[in-house]
């Protein structure tokens, strides 16, 4: 795969139960790395903390990132979850520098440091997942979003989480991160032209282009029909077509500031869905 070396880490030494500083340190001091994508593992590891608390459902309380049930099978064999390897194994040496962290804070902790040192908003963050013991019962796959549908998926996907539409179009502008890989999600490409800075570009991008099918072998995506380097994927044109989506799309692409603070409270509350007894914020 295209794991680059794994950088050394800043703090480098155990630290005391509970420092949470010392493993934001050490997460921040290896998220650059030159060879490995566009020199960021920061939207891989959004993309875990993601992932691992985007399974969420609020009729039965199941899901979500309390158990960090991905460490096993089957969950960590979902086609949903390919490539997500890449970052679980980045933090195993800060699992070792700081044991006394679950996987569940440290994965999402990861998400929340990354988005801030790519220059996003402050993520409220607090602890309190308790790993759960492989053979525990998992939830079906299914319940992340799938890529190839519309507006009414993505409703049906996020209202089960206790979403309201304009959290989709908030959440949905991580896509200003990172990038599609053939040989994980099979769509390819990124989706800015600064996939390791957080901003609004990716609601710019959406509104300033006109999207195109790309002609290849792959699954359907789009491209800018201008430079053809940029892609959306048919989950993104969504939020073009339904009115609602589509105003916040708009304020978003206006609007930086309306964006990192409607993404913080968002992301920061799927984070926390389904994780019982946090600590008072
Ligand atoms: Fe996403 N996402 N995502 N996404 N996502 C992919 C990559 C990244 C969907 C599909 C894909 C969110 C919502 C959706 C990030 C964050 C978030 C890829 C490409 C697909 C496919 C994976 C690969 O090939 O490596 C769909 C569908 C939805 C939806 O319907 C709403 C949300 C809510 C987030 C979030 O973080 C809040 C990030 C970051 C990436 C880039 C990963 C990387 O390695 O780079």
């Amino acid at each position: 795969g295209p794991m680059a070396g794994i950088p050394a880490l800043a703090t480098g030494k155990r630290s005391v139960p509970g420092d949470y500083d010392a493993v934001r340190k050490d997460i921040s001091s290896i998220l650059d790395v030159d060879g490995y994508d566009d020199g960021s593992y920061g939207p891989v590891l959004v993309r875990l903390a993601w992932h691992t608390s985007g399974t969420y459902d609020k009729k039965d309380g199941s899901g979500g990132s309390n158990g960090a049930t991905m460490r096993f099978g089957p969950e960590c064999d979902w086609a949903a979850n390919a490539g997500l390897a890449t970052a679980r194994k980045l933090l195993e040496p800060i699992k070792a520098a700081h044991p006394w962290i679950s996987y569940g804070d440290l994965w999402t902790l990861a998400g929340a440091v990354a988005i801030e040192d790519m220059g996003g908003p402050t993520i409220p963050w607090r602890a309190g997942r308790v790993d759960a013991p492989d053979g525990s019962k998992i939830v079906p796959d299914g319940r992340l979003p799938d890529a190839t549908q519309g507006a009414k998926h993505l409703r049906d996907v996020f209202h089960r989480m206790g979403f309201d539409d304009k959290d989709i179009v908030a959440l949905s502008g991580a896509h200003t991160l990172g990038r599609c890989h053939t040989d994980r999600s099979g769509f390819s490409g990124p989706w800015t032209n600064a996939p390791t800075t957080f901003s609004n570009l990716y609601f710019q991008e959406l509104v300033n282009n006109k999207w195109v099918p790309k002609k290849w072998d792959g699954p359907l995506q789009y491209e800018d029909k201008a430079s053809k380097q940029l892609m959306m994927l048919p989950s993104d044109l969504a939020l073009l077509s339904d009115r609602t989506f589509k105003k916040y799309v708009y304020q978003y692409a206006k609007d930086e500031e309306a964006f990192f603070k409607d993404f913080a409270v968002a992301f920061s509350k799927l984070l926390e869905l389904g994780v019982p007894n946090l600590p008072p914020a």
